[in-house]
């Protein structure tokens, strides 16, 4: 599908000065993107043969540093990953999923005047580049999941409003930067700080609108796990993903990531921004299910993911013959206690197996990828169901439905079809 016109972009594109994209090739590029649009189109990625499964209504697009992704909206970009990426422990730069609120997205970040200030509540405001800060403090690298609060959020009945993701609003990275501690004792925080905000160079369109900004308590932002991060998988963060920097902030959802991070504000007040106070929030009892007339009062900001889990072979494209082994792969995570154990169900729940997670553990934010060897023993459609365990005992089980359409992590069912 890769035409000779889009290998030229994407040469151009790998700018070993660092990536700056000026606006004008940028455009040029966003051109060629939305002329690219494509419909359950067939790919060659690195390892397998596979086909973009669309529902009605999407599309394939392929945007500057990416490759084909399912495009849910093109202004602003939000773009799913193809499960089949799943079947690798870490998803590639090009297929990782992207999504901003806004269409003013930064694409003229110039290194040599961009700047990460840091101020409010410290004893010296400072500012940095990116060279400064691989300069001053000591890299640290994490793998980690970056999931949106709404992955899946199309499954969810009664539908919920907002962006109708598919199982690919997720993916793991190695992130590589510095930890936000280091930074925020580097300015000295006052004692009686109470959040630290977060705001990258993506602005409202109208001034109604709220500039995109998160915030974390201070405990967490001097944590050990918080990143400022200018690599993911060794190369620096495409743009889409946040060139230059973004947080990383592993076992939370992703809306905390924020992306081309600018400022950094330590706060002697509860942080009120909208996207805090109003946006983003869940039921305060998780476990108290919403439904559309009856909906939570009590709300709280979305915080640490929790466990579930995605079945990524076989799929249905695979042909599955009864009497002959098969391995069923799958991916679990949670928000950093760790997979403690997976059990599949081929009979859609009515028994279960233990799957054997893989050796190569990646850390407690990472996917973990398990496995399980089944025999089919006749020609029949099979409900394949997996169900993690963690470390702090949650298990996956009935979905509770919220009006946002968050968290999603009830079983999954995948029919296969075995002749
Ligand atoms: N600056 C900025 N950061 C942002 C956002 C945004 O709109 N602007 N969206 C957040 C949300 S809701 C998600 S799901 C993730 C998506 O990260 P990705 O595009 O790298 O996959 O970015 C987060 N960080
Ligand atoms: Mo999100």
């Amino acid at each position: 599908m890769r035409t000779p016109q889009n290998e030229t972009e994407k040469t151009e594109s790998d700018d070993s000065l660092g990536r700056t994209i000026t606006r004008r090739k940028f455009l040029h590029f966003a051109s060629v993107a939305a002329g690219s649009v494509l419909t359950g189109c067939a790919l060659t990625p690195e390892s397998e043969k596979s086909i973009i499964k669309l529902n009605p209504g999407l599309s394939v697009a392929r945007f500057p540093e990416k490759t084909e992704l399912i495009m849910l909206t093109d202004r602003p970009p939000q773009l799913e990953t193809p499960l089949f990426y799943f079947r690798q422990d870490l998803t590639p730069n090009e297929a990782f999923f992207v999504r901003w609120h806004f269409s003013g997205i930064p694409t003229n970040v110039d290194l040599r005047t961009f700047r990460l200030e840091v101020g409010g509540s410290v004893s010296k405001t400072l500012s940095f580049s990116i060279e400064d800060l691989k300069r001053q403090f000591e890299p640290q690298t994490t793998v980690a999941v970056n999931q949106c609060s709404g992955n899946s959020r199309s499954l969810f009945t009664p539908q919920v409003p907002g962006g109708q993701w598919g199982n690919g609003a997720m993916g793991n990275a190695r992130w590589t930067g510095v930890r936000l501690k280091d930074i925020l004792n580097k300015a000295g925080v006052a004692s009686n700080s109470i959040d630290v905000s977060f705001s990258g160079l993506d602005e409202a369109p109208l001034y109604s609108m709220h500039k995109f900004a998160k915030s974390l308590h201070i405990e967490h932002a001097l944590s050990d796990e918080v990143l400022v991060a200018y690599e993911m998988n060794g190369e620096p963060l495409p743009m889409l993903n946040g060139y230059p920097l973004r947080l990383v902030v592993p076992g939370w959802y992703a809306t905390y990531w924020v992306k081309s991070l600018q400022k950094i504000e330590v706060l002697n007040t509860k942080f009120d921004g909208y996207w805090m106070a109003k946006a983003y929030r869940i039921p305060k009892n998780e476990h108290a299910s919403e439904t559309p007339d009856n909906l939570a009062k009590d709300t709280v900001p979305i915080n640490q993911m929790n466990v579930r889990s995605l079945l990524v072979r076989p799929d249905s494209n695979d042909v599955v013959r009864a009497g002959r082994a098969v391995e069923i792969e799958g991916i679990s995570f949670d928000g950093g206690s760790g997979i403690k154990s997976v059990e599949v169900s081929v009979d859609g729940g009515s028994t279960w197996k233990p799957a054997k997670l893989d050796s190569a553990d990646l850390g407690k934010f990472s996917f973990r990828r398990w496995r399980l060897s089944w025999t089919p023993a006749q020609a029949a459609t099979y409900n394949i169901m997996a169900r993690a365990t963690n470390n702090n005992g949650q298990i996956q089980g009935d979905q509770y439905w919220n009006k946002s359409g968050y968290m999603r992590n009830g079983i999954e069912q995948a029919q296969v079809v075995v002749i």
